[in-house]
């Protein structure tokens, strides 16, 4: 039936994804990327960068900014959109209420310096080596590329175990 195939649910399920804000802050001058350990909720264990759902009447780059404050306890300044990433749950046990559509921001200028916060524990790394072993299976397909100035659109279909199964990335343009 082609279930295991990212075309079947972008075709049944693309028009109702939830939309969720994640953003990295870069550190240019140091080479190092924000990355925080969820410590609850959904992908609790993992590393990613900050972010959530949209609070009601809220705009996408409102709770993009909320989040960051809440999380790691900083006003971003300047921050760009890098990625819009579309996610779909499948696998042996389908779960339509994961799938979301996940905006992805970089913030290059703030005020404040990242701390812990009840959901978040934040920590800098070089953003040549990220470990991506510890991050959601999707990232090595594109935030490494989203790193090096990219801009990227993609898809993923997960299937059991959390693992990627099927994918479509287009790579817009970037500075490499
Ligand atoms: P709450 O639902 O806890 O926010 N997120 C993902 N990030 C990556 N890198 N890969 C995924 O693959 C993701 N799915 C969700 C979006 C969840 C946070 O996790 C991000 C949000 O920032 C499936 O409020």
């Amino acid at each position: 039936m082609g279930d295991d195939k990212i075309d079947y649910y972008i075709d049944k399920y693309s028009g109702s994804l939830r939309d969720v804000t994640l953003c990295y802050l870069i550190n240019r001058e140091s080479s190092k990327v924000l990355l925080a350990l969820k410590k609850r909720g959904f992908g609790v264990g993992k590393l990613n960068g900050v972010g959530g759902k949209l609070k009601e009447g809220e705009s996408i780059e409102e709770a993009m900014l909320r989040e960051t404050k809440e999380e790691i306890n900083v006003e971003l300044t300047s921050y760009r959109k890098v990625a819009t990433i579309n996610f779909y749950f499948g696998g042996t046990k389908p779960n339509p209420d994961f799938n979301q559509r996940v905006h992805v921001y970089i913030g290059d200028e703030w005020n404040g310096t990242p701390s812990e916060s009840e959901e978040m524990k934040p920590e800098w790394f070089d953003t040549n080596s990220i470990p991506l072993d510890m991050m959601w299976d999707d990232d090595k397909y594109w935030l490494p590329y989203v790193l090096k100035g990219k801009t990227v659109d993609a898809s993923f279909l997960f299937g059991d175990s959390n693992k990627v199964i099927d994918m479509k990335i287009s790579y817009k343009h970037g500075s490499e």
